[in-house]
């Protein structure tokens, strides 16, 4: 692609998603950058939104399981082009608060939880990612053992949901729930149910669980 607008690179960004070509995912990644947009602005603009065109064509019935791993692995590849640049731009403020991340037990979706580390990541937090279906102890014994300030934990399905209340029980249990804060996110939550719960936040999608976590981290501080 050349000499193509902000706009124009988010759109082929998005369809390099929809159309699970990798390698065009990269193109279009460079391109957005060269058109001079910030890599937090291709991940929402262009990879977010390829990924919520695929989430359309799932629900209608027009993609299958393997159209939706191929969707994946193309959003994955544009945002490895797009990571170097996060870290390089944010690097000079840093605030070295360490959170402890991971899906739920019983979960394996990690494409949305994936996208929050690497906003995460570029934001200069220490990540520690547990990975998917992970288990209520393994969250507070990483956040325990890491001195973690705060455990970001994601789920995409209502059937799990009920395991990000546990954590924080367990929190409460081993006495560390006033020294670690929790965001919880992913489609089925919300913010009414992040406070049921008695989580500290909920964030709709990445660019807001770190604009979220700087807040929880510096309060920490
Ligand atoms: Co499945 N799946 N899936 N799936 N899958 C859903 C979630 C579902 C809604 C589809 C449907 O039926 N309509 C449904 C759940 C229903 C429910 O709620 N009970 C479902 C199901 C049922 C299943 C299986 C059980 C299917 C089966 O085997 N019978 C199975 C699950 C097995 C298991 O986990 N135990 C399954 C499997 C899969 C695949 C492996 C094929 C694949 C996942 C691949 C992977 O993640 N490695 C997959 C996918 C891709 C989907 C859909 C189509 C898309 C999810 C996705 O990646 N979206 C999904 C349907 C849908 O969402 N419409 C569906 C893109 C991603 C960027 O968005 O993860 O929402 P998302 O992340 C967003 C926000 O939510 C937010 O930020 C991101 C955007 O910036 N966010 C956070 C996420 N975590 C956050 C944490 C935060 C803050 C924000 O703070 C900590």
């Amino acid at each position: 692609m050349k000499d193509v607008g902000i706009e124009e690179a988010f759109e082929a960004l998005a369809a390099s998603v929809l159309e699970m070509d990798a390698g065009a995912a990269e193109v279009a990644a460079h391109a957005a950058l060269d058109a001079g947009a910030t890599a937090y602005e291709a991940i929402e603009r262009g990879l977010n939104r390829g990924m919520a065109y695929v989430n359309e064509r799932f629900e209608r019935r027009e993609y299958f399981i393997p159209e939706l791993l191929l969707c994946s692995d193309a959003m994955y590849a544009g945002l490895e082009v797009l990571r170097p640049h996060l870290q390089q731009a944010e690097s000079e403020r840093l605030d070295k608060a360490k959170i402890v991340i991971g899906v739920v037990e019983g979960d394996t979706h990690d494409i949305g939880k994936n996208l929050v580390k690497a906003m995460l990541e570029a934001s200069g937090f220490t990540v520690i990612d547990l990975g998917r279906s992970v288990g209520v102890e393994a969250f507070v014994d990483a956040a325990e053992s890491q001195q973690a300030d705060v455990i970001a934990m994601s789920t995409l399905m209502t059937t799990t949901m009920a395991r990000m209340r546990d954590v924080v029980d367990l929190l409460e249990d081993r006495g560390l729930r006033d020294r670690v804060r929790v965001i919880v996110g992913g489609a089925p939550v919300s913010a009414g149910f992040a406070r049921e719960i008695g989580a500290d936040a909920y964030g709709t999608d990445a660019a807001a669980a770190m604009r979220i976590v700087r807040e929880l981290a510096t309060v920490r501080v």
